[in-house]
């Protein structure tokens, strides 16, 4: 095998520039060109200091590292994966086709037909194999639905998604406050 090959079949090896020793969620994509859509996923998963990992997996470029990397993440210390990819967006359904963990699509908008075709290649699975799909491009989401998940087993992290919810309304009522009441 050339070394293209070789590359394109190795085990899954996380960006390391953004991933733990041990992580309990995978990011995935299907492209590079995903990632503007998927690093705030993984911003939020540091804003909750959730160890994970961020890597690509193509299923349809990479299919035997697609196959490797689904059959092994609950082995490897896994508890949720969050996928993302565009337009024949196959990735998430397959990786939930071969895990029992908890997967998490990311429809990314690609340059044609807005996203939608990700989002329904994503969200339309079929009976039995379930991906919580969130919205198009929508990667801090994403984020936010792993810590939710993780957190049924981690009250910590309830405690700090409660936190969080404040932030937001904070926020929103400082911005009230500038505008005026109604
Ligand atoms: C999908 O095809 C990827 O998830 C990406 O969204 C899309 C385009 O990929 P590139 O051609 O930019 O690598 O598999």
């Amino acid at each position: 095998r050339d070394a293209a090959e070789i590359d394109a079949h190795a085990p899954p090896e996380p960006r390391r520039a953004h991933s733990h020793a041990h992580p309990l969620v995978g990011v995935v994509m299907g492209s590079d060109s995903d990632l503007p859509v998927m690093l705030p996923a993984a911003q939020m998963l540091d804003r909750f200091n959730v160890p994970y990992e961020l890597t690509i997996v193509s299923a349809h470029r990479t299919p035997d590292r697609l196959v490797e990397y689904a059959r092994s993440a609950a082995a490897r210390g896994l508890r949720v994966v969050i996928a993302g990819a565009g337009g024949a967006a196959h990735l998430p359904g397959m990786i939930a086709a071969m895990t029992a963990l908890p997967v998490i699509g990311v429809p990314v908008k690609g340059s044609s037909l807005d996203g939608v075709d990700s989002l329904h290649s994503i969200v339309q699975m079929p009976r039995g194999i379930p991906v919580a799909t969130v919205a198009i491009n929508n990667g801090t989401n994403a984020g936010l639905l792993a810590v939710r998940m993780l957190a049924v087993a981690m009250p910590d992290l309830v405690r700090e998604m409660e936190k969080y919810l404040k932030s937001l309304e904070t926020e929103v009522m400082a911005k009230v406050e500038k505008l005026g009441e109604v």
